[in-house]
């Protein structure tokens, strides 16, 4: 028997329910900066397609000056302030706050990424996520996709205490601009007023994970049904187990303010991640590779040789 789509939408969608809450603890990182990584830390080393989360607040003088990718895609998205960046195929770009870059490192980049000096001394806060990519991409050219605010389109639901922007995926019917990574990958930025909840269907089987940017969310099951429920603080990434159809976020009608998180999910790939700092390949010997393909700038580094970026340099004066 055929299921109407208003069946469809009624019936309730299984929850993913909780595996693992982790907090983003601050390590040093870069030159003279430090971020709160959680993915990619020992309690949460392999978070197939994810091989990295860090969320950066940082003022000028500490960046992420001259440096090497290959294997993977970054998605970098700025929250307040801005950050500056610049590669050796002589790119170069500002984003500020709620912009996104798209980067696929694919055989090879070297680019510097720095903040910048804003009027009232402000710190630059921003995530960046890293994405494995498939075997077979992992030799492609690099490219980006830039993604600016206003491209980001914002959906409201629950009468309006919950706001979505949905930077990739679909949230609430609506969809986001297309094809920024090649591994494919939902990233919704969502805000959620004392008293909201939503229900933001997840594609099946794949992983998915909360980080938790402001005020405090009650995450798992819903109220009453058996699974757990938890109150998840600011800092935490809270990743869902695979089973089940959609995330339940909400926020306790007493809560003091809006809670703010990024829901996350991608595609797993079936293969070994082997990662040395910024090299993620899928065996020690092509790691080997890339170290020995940087120094002696072939196979995809041959723009480095000589190369210095402009921006890299700012925080020596
Ligand atoms: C020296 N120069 C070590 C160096 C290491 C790097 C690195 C950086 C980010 C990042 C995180 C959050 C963000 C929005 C704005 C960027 C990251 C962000 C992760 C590694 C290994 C560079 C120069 C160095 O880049 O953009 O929030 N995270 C993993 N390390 C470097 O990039 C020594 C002298
Ligand atoms: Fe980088």
């Amino acid at each position: 028997m055929a299921t109407s789509a208003a069946a469809t939408a009624s019936r309730r969608l299984i929850p993913r329910l909780i595996r693992q809450a982790v907090l983003a603890r601050e390590q040093s990182e870069g030159a003279g900066a430090t971020v709160r990584r959680s993915i990619g830390t020992p309690s949460l080393r392999h978070l197939t397609p994810f091989l990295m989360l860090d969320h950066f607040s940082v003022s000028p003088g500490a960046g992420f000056p001259d440096h090497p990718h290959r294997g993977q895609e970054t998605i970098t998205y700025l929250l307040q302030g801005g950050i500056d960046h610049e590669d050796f195929a002589g790119n170069r770009g500002r984003l500020g706050p709620g912009d996104l870059q798209f980067m696929t490192a694919g055989r090879g980049i070297v680019h510097a990424e720095m903040p910048v000096q804003n009027e009232d001394g402000s710190a630059n806060v921003g995530l960046q996520l890293w994405v494995d990519l498939p075997k077979h991409l992992k030799s492609c050219e690099p490219r980006y996709r830039d993604l600016k605010a206003e491209e980001v389109p914002v959906v409201k639901t629950d009468g309006g205490k919950v706001t979505v922007k949905v930077i990739s995926g679909v949230s609430q019917g609506v969809e986001s601009v297309k094809d920024l990574a090649y591994t494919p990958v939902w990233f919704l930025d969502i805000e959620i007023q004392p008293g909201g909840k939503i229900v933001q269907e997840v594609p099946e089987g794949w992983t998915a994970f909360v980080y938790t940017l402001e005020g405090e969310v009650v995450l798992g099951d819903v109220e009453g049904a058996g699974g757990e429920r938890r109150v998840i603080p600011q800092f935490h990434n809270v990743v869902f187990k695979n089973e089940g159809e959609a995330v339940y976020a909400s926020v306790d009608e007493g809560a003091e303010k809006p809670a703010r998180f990024v829901l996350v999910a991608g595609t797993p790939l079936d293969q070994p991640i082997v990662q040395y700092g910024p090299f993620v390949l899928t065996s020690k010997e092509e790691v080997y590779q890339a170290f020995m393909d940087y120094q002696t700038h072939s196979n995809g580094f041959e723009r480095a040789k000589g190369w210095e970026s402009e921006i890299g340099k700012s925080m020596l004066h």
